[in-house]
């Protein structure tokens, strides 16, 4: 910076001819790209917030920063660019840097930027407004973090984030901007010079020639073959080729839950209804964009057969992810596209087919599964049981396969995903790795502002709590969301009762009968209270035809969820707590 720019006032500034760090931000990230910002406004970013607006970005502000922050990593799933979440110093960085965290968890790219204090205060830890050391404590929670101390490093600092965020493996990464960087005025010119267009941020990585020989070898000697397809390879956006994969093999396939829908999950080859017997019985399985991690049972255990009766192929883009629970026989360091590429190449004139027998084994159980399931959902209890009600938004979602699906909870979690069958990759998005509840309205609004399509959000009442003022958000946006919140009064089950005896109510339940739809009236949007599948038929169709924000409260039966869902073994007990609460065998 010119000591002539630095003294200048503002009635002596041209803005054609100086910039600033506000503006040079703006301009390095609408370079890049990125031309949403996910927000919460305060000091000292407010005016960074109204400044991109009127550069021409979206700015989408919410209620509180980690929705924002959810809402700017399901951006980045969706998108493959780092999605942007900007928030205040720290208590607002600290509400962003869950998201970030999840983010990174889940390998999906996303830059936190917040704003921060006086950098010599904080370093004396003179107590300044909003004191803390956010580059240090965000460090163990993304893959990079970057301080901006100098204007002039703005260009450098946001295509290293760039990059950071979504070469290798994806991940969240954080920017501190100081406030009075922001402010540092410096020549228009030199500024544009200084910004840089990230070239091929995350380039194709092709496993090796032996690397891919090595995989055919094992799947020659397949016998029982699956292949599990995870959210990496639904963010790969390699649709085309992981279904010449799949259909070339004429190998079963799993979808993890965000993986549905990269294949229909009416696909003939699609096993997601022989769930356990495929996982047990498969002689080799090719791990596709997929960690084996709790959600597969490490790779362990009686879910897994014998030991020793697997051979596994995983297809990473990360090597550091071979070997991490169980022995990779065939390791594909690479990204998804390219490994699958390579595998249905070196395929060619292998003999490489399933036995029929295997084939029919799948069917057999995953059509004896769909057959038991389609009767329970066609009831008509009152109170309505989840059965009945995701039968009715299963049918709806087959009928408009271009709306995407929000879904959290427990019960509402695990039976939305094995009810409502999907045919268009990244339909879905849930908990992810981590189960995080508090999710789904982030990602709602994330759906819709990047996709432009309608989305349904199937929420339970208790997932709906951490995240509901965000309805406001998505009345003030007009955003087509439609949520519908399982109500069943409580966590897991609405009929706890105080193991205690006291007047305090059981610690998993919620006041009764709640009016969750005035929430949504309260902001202008439309509210529906329903008891049946008839009425939650037409409150969704209703809501999905107009695209106006509508919250459908569903009143399920308070007794019809399980502990945790389908998770419940994950509970801690002991045999003393067996022994002083007897009601504890019975949840
Ligand atoms: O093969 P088999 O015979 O075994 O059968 C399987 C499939 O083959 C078959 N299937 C089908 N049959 C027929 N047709 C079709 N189409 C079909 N598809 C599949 O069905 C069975 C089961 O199949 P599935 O589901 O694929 O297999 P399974 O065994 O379940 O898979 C295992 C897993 C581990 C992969 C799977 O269960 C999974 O992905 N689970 C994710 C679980 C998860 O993440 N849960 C969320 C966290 S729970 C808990 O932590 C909660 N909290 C605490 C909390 C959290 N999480 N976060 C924060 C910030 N704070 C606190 C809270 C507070 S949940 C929760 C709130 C809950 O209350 P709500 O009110 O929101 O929700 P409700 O419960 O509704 O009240
Ligand atoms: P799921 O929960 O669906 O099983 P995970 O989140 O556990 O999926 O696994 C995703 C995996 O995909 C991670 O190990 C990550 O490194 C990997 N991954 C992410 N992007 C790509 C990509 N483009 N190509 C290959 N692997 C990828
Ligand atoms: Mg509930």
């Amino acid at each position: 910076m010119s000591s002539n720019v630095a003294a200048m006032k503002t009635q002596d500034v041209d803005p054609s001819t100086v910039t600033d760090g506000f503006h040079l931000l703006i301009d390095a990230l609408k370079l890049n790209g990125i031309n949403t910002i996910y927000n919460v406004p305060g000091i000292p970013i407010t005016d960074l917030g109204r400044y991109a607006q009127a550069q021409g970005m979206r700015v989408i502000s919410f209620r509180h920063e980690q929705h924002a922050g959810y809402a700017a990593s399901v951006a980045g799933f969706l998108t493959k660019k780092p999605g942007v979440c900007m928030t205040v110093s720290a208590p607002g960085f600290l509400n962003g840097l869950t998201a970030m965290a999840n983010a990174t968890t889940n390998c999906w790219p996303m830059i936190l930027i917040s704003g921060s204090s006086e950098r010599e205060i904080v370093d004396l830890a003179q107590g300044d407004y909003e004191e803390m050391d956010q580059l240090a404590m965000a460090r163990p929670f993304c893959k990079a973090a970057y301080r901006l101390n100098y204007a002039q490093d703005i260009g450098i600092a946001v295509a290293r984030a760039i990059r950071s965020a979504v070469s290798g493996r994806p991940g969240g990464v954080y920017l501190d901007i100081p406030g009075a960087m922001l402010g540092e005025v410096m020549d228009a010119v030199e500024g544009q010079r200084s910004l840089v267009k990230v070239i091929d941020p995350a380039p194709r990585a092709r496993p090796s020639r032996e690397a891919v020989a090595r995989a055919i070898d094992v799947m020659k000697q397949a016998e029982r073959p699956l292949i599990v397809i995870g959210k990496g390879a639904a963010y790969d956006q390699s649709d085309e080729v992981i279904r010449e994969l799949v259909e070339k093999s004429g190998y079963p396939f799993l979808p993890m839950s965000m993986a549905k829908g990269i294949l229909p999950d009416t696909h003939p080859q699609c096993a997601a209804a022989a769930r356990s017997l495929v996982l047990k019985e498969s002689d080799v399985v090719i791990m596709m964009g997929a960690r084996i991690n709790w959600l597969l049972s490490h790779g362990k255990g009686k879910q897994w057969g014998e030991p020793g009766s697997k051979k596994f192929i995983q297809i990473d883009i990360d090597p550091e992810e071979m070997d991490s629970n169980v022995e990779i026989a065939a390791p594909l360091v690479g990204d998804v596209g390219s490994c699958a590429q390579a595998l249905i190449e070196a395929m060619e004139d292998q003999g490489i087919a399933p036995p029929e027998a295997w084939l029919e084994q799948v069917n057999a159980k995953a059509t004896a599964n769909m057959e038991k399931m389609s009767v329970r959902l066609r009831n008509n209890n009152i109170p309505m049981d989840y059965h009945a009600a995701l039968g009715v938004l299963k049918d709806i979602m087959t009928d408009q396969p271009d709306t995407l699906l929000v879904n959290e909870g427990a019960n509402t979690l695990d039976l939305a995903r094995s009810i409502i069958n999907l045919s268009k990759p990244r339909q879905r998005i849930d908990v992810g790795t981590w189960g995080v509840m508090g999710i789904g309205m982030g990602a709602a609004v994330a759906a819709a502002i990047e996709t432009g399509k309608r989305v349904l959000a199937v929420e339970g009442d208790s997932a709906f709590g951490f995240c509901g003022m965000e309805v406001e958000t998505i009345c003030r946006y007009d955003l087509p969301v439609c949520i519908v919140v399982f109500n069943n009064n409580g966590i897991y089950r609405g009929d706890g009762e105080n193991w205690g005896g006291g007047d305090d109510p059981a610690t998993t339940v919620f006041v009764k009968d709640a009016r969750y739809d005035m929430m949504m009236e309260a902001f202008g949007g439309v509210g529906a209270w329903v008891k049946t599948p008839d009425e939650l038929r037409e409150a969704v169709l209703k809501a999905l035809d107009s695209g106006k924000p509508t919250l459908v409260n569903a009143l399920i039966d308070p007794a019809a969820g399980k502990e945790s869902g389908n998770i419940g073994n994950l509970n801690p007990t002991s045999v003393v707590a067996q022994a002083r609460y007897p009601q504890a065998k019975t949840i």
